[in-house]
């Protein structure tokens, strides 16, 4: 099992998207391990965001992402960062298929949503960066047992 990191953008909560959202995760069999709304700086995001610093809209990306406060989520599952990529769609809003979480909200490259890990080592590092380990529950929702087969809980 493996835990993703996701955010929330300003886009999703300016929208009043976040209900719609998190269902689509639940309903999936994602389990939320760790939630929180939070006010992103510029210095948390010139770190998440460093690889794209040095690319002509960061200063708009930066600007987007500090629009409003954003909801940060941990959410855990067998493959739980390659499932949750697959749902979250292309990173244009505009190229993302319908019944991803981009493709069906989102017309943008930039204001597109949700953030998602895109790798288990950039989860880990990703989950570091926003929660703090007292923020993690290591609970086992009940319904557990219908979600996978004994060889998928591991
Ligand atoms: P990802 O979010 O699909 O992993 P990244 O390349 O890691 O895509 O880019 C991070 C974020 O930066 C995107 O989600 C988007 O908000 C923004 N972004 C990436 N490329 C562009 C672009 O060409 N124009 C505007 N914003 C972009
Ligand atoms: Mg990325």
């Amino acid at each position: 099992m493996e835990t993703s990191l996701v955010i929330l953008k300003p886009s999703a909560i300016l929208h009043g998207y976040v209900g719609q959202i998190i269902t689509r995760f639940q309903q999936k069999g994602l389990v939320i391990r760790g939630m929180k709304m939070m006010q992103l700086s510029e210095e948390l995001l010139r770190e998440h965001y460093a690889h794209l610093v040095d690319r002509p809209f960061f200063p708009d990306l930066l600007h987007s992402m500090m629009a409003s406060p954003v909801i940060v989520m941990a959410l855990w599952g067998n493959d739980a960062v390659e499932v949750v990529r697959i749902m979250t769609g292309a990173t244009n809003g505009r190229k993302a298929l319908p019944g991803t979480i981009r493709g069906d909200f989102s017309m943008s490259g930039q204001e597109n949503i949700i953030h998602a890990s895109d790798s288990p080592a950039n989860a880990e590092i990703e989950l570091k960066r926003f929660f703090s380990p007292d923020e993690i529950f290591s609970y086992l929702p009940t319904s557990l047992a219908y979600t996978y087969e004994p060889a998928e809980m591991k």
